[in-house]
C-alpha cells in the first residue's frame, strides 16, 4: 500500500472555488522600506536599533529622498547601520560624527544630512563636537540613541546611565556624588542658539514608534528651511546590557528612564519659521 493510499480515506474532491479575496481587497498594512538592505540584522532581539533604522528609512522613502540623503554611522552596536541604509553613508570616528556631517552638509547644502550616534559616542567622547556643531546652527539632523550604557562594549556606563543603575563599571550603582549626575543631552542642547527643533521620543510601544515616526519626519522636512540643527534623542532598549527580557526592557523605559529623561518636544520652531513658502503665480 502506497503512503497515499494508507492517510488518505479516498479520492481528493477537486474543488473549482473563486478566491475569497483579489489581491486589491487586501488592505496594505505594513512593508519593508524599499530605502532599506535587504539584508539580516546583526542587533540583539528587542534591540530599539533596528526599529529606529527602519522608521528613518520609512522617513527617507516617504519624502523621496534616497537619492539625496547622506547618513553618518558612529561607534557603537549601530557601526553597521550603513549596512542597512541603502542610502549614501559615511563613518565617522569617534564620536566626531557631527564634525563630518558638518563637512558634508557645507560641500552639499541641497542634500539631507542626518547622523545617528549612540549615548557613548555623542554624550561621552563625542560631547564636544555635538556641541558646537549645534550651537553653529549647522542645518543636519541628530539622531541620538540614548540607551543609558555602552552597548557594544558589554555594557559599561554612560553619561546618560541613570542615577543607582547597574553597569559593568558601576556595579553598585551609579553613585551620583562621584560620577555626577546623568547628562540630559536634550535640554543641554535646547539651550544652544542653534537649535531649531529637540525632541526626546521612545520606541518601547506601538504608540511611541509612532510619534518617533513623526518626530523623524519633522525633523528631515525642516531641513531644506536651513534654520539650524534637528535633534532627535531616542530612550533606547538595551535588553542584553540591561540583563533583561524585551518585554521587560520596555516596561523599564516607561518606569524609570523617563523619570530621568521625560518625552516630549524641548525646542519647536515658531509658527512663522516652517510656514511654507509657495512658488510665485506666473501671469498668464
Ligand atoms: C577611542 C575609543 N574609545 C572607546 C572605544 C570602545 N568603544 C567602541 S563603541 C563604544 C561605546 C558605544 O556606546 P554607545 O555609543 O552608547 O552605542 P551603543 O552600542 O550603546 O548603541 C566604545 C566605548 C573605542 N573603540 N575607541
Ligand atoms: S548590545 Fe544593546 S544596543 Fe547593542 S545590539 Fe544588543 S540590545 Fe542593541
Ligand atoms: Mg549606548
Amino acid at each position: 500500500m502506497s503512503i497515499d493510499q494508507h492517510i488518505l480515506p479516498g479520492p481528493v474532491p477537486v474543488l473549482n472555488l473563486p478566491p475569497c479575496h483579489t489581491e486589491e481587497e487586501y488592505e496594505m498594512v505594513y512593508h519593508k522600506p524599499s530605502t532599506m538592505v535587504d539584508t539580516t540584522m546583526h542587533y540583539c532581539p528587542g534591540c530599539a536599533h533596528s526599529l529606529v533604522h527602519k522608521l528613518i528609512m520609512e522617513v527617507v522613502e516617504e519624502l523621496g529622498i534616497q537619492e539625496t540623503t547622506i547618513g553618518v554611522a558612529p561607534v557603537g552596536c549601530s557601526v553597521f547601520a550603513y549596512d542597512y541604509m541603502d542610502i549614501d553613508m559615511q563613518e565617522a570616528a569617534h564620536g566626531r560624527a557631527c564634525a563630518v556631517a558638518t563637512g558634508i552638509k557645507r560641500l552639499m547644502p541641497d542634500k539631507y544630512v542626518f547622523t545617528y550616534q549612540g549615548d557613548g559616542d555623542l554624550a561621552a567622547i563625542g560631547i564636544a563636537e555635538t556641541l558646537h556643531a549645534i550651537n553653529r546652527g549647522e542645518n543636519i539632523c541628530i539622531v541620538f540613541m540614548n540607551n543609558a550604557v555602552y552597548g557594544m562594549t558589554s555594557g559599561q556606563m554612560a553619561p546618560t546611565t541613570l542615577p543607582g543603575m547597574h553597569t559593568t563599571t558601576s556595579p553598585d550603582g551609579r553613585d551620583v556624588s562621584y560620577y555626577g549626575a546623568p547628562i540630559k543631552v536634550a535640554e543641554l542642547m535646547a539651550n544652544l542658539p542653534g537649535a531649531f527643533y529637540v525632541t526626546r521620543q521612545a520606541v518601547n510601544s506601538p504608540n511611541a514608534v509612532r510619534r518617533t515616526k513623526k518626530a523623524l519626519l519633522n525633523a528631515f522636512k525642516y531641513q531644506p528651511l536651513h534654520k539650524g540643527t534637528c535633534l532627535v534623542e531616542i530612550i533606547g532598549n538595551c535588553p542584553s546590557n540591561w540583563k533583561m527580557t524585551p518585554v521587560e526592557a520596555s516596561k523599564f523605559i516607561d518606569e524609570e528612564m523617563v523619570k530621568t529623561f521625560p518625552l516630549g518636544d524641548i525646542k519647536i520652531p515658531a509658527a512663522q519659521d516652517i510656514k511654507i513658502v509657495e512658488p510665485a503665480k506666473q501671469e498668464s
